[in-house]
């Protein structure tokens, strides 16, 4: 997947297993793609490895057939097993180095920063392809995190032009013009998406306002 694809995506979609059931999966990930999800991440705090990649080989292909990167969370190897798009790992996760060398040098790389300076350090390795920057809001789909607000999206993005940077946290379509106006290009939504009555049609609101902006 060309690394340039990011620079064109705006709204990336998570099928968290949080808010989805397994027997649910393809539906919620299919519905997504018909809205226009820009890109899709498999998040599956809690369940183990083998039914992950099952999840994951499952998702692949849809994502695929719509051109539209699927990342893996967490996990350098069940990306490079399956051979999805990307991967994205967390602060507490595995170094640059050590995902390098498990998912080699041409798979997408993403990491979560909760600050500035977390941002800059990411960002400071070329190898890291996009950032996640958040929680905005506070999440019950990221209890334990406080929300740092909206104030430092501006200096983020004047900081890094030339990164992608996904805002995160607690963004649903009600809010996403108060966080496009304080800066943000791009948005990952979770909650909002998962549970919203007509998937497609949330996708396709949501992404016409950061489209617009
Ligand atoms: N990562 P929702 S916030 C998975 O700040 C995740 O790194 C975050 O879910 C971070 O759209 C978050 O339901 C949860 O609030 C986003």
């Amino acid at each position: 997947m060309p690394r340039q694809t990011l620079f064109s995506s705006c709204l990336y979609g998570i099928v968290d297993l949080g808010y989805a059931e397994p027997s649910d999966l393809t539906r919620v990930t299919t519905e997504m793609l018909e809205g226009g999800i820009d890109a899709i991440q498999l998040r599956a705090k809690g369940h183990s490895d083998s039914d992950i990649t099952d999840w994951a080989r499952e998702l692949l292909p849809l994502c695929r057939d719509a051109g539209v990167p699927f990342i893996v969370n967490d996990s350098p190897e069940i990306a490079a097993e399956i051979g999805a798009d990307g991967v994205h790992v967390g602060q507490d996760d595995a170094p640059m180095d050590d995902v390098r060398a498990i998912v080699g040098d041409e798979m997408l790389v993403g990491r979560s920063t909760h600050s500035v300076e977390q941002a800059a350090n990411a960002s400071a390795d070329p190898r890291t392809d996009y950032i996640g920057f958040g929680p905005l809001f506070s999440t019950p789909t990221k209890p334990d995190y406080v929300p740092i607000g909206t104030e430092e999206i501006a200096t983020v993005h004047t900081s890094h032009t030339d990164l992608p940077i996904f805002c995160i946290g607690g963004i649903k379509k009600e809010n996403l013009n108060q966080v496009i106006k304080a800066g943000a290009k791009r948005a990952v939504i979770v909650s909002g998406i998962l549970q919203a009555p007509d998937i497609a049609a949330y996708v396709r609101e949501a992404k016409s306002l950061l489209t617009l902006s």
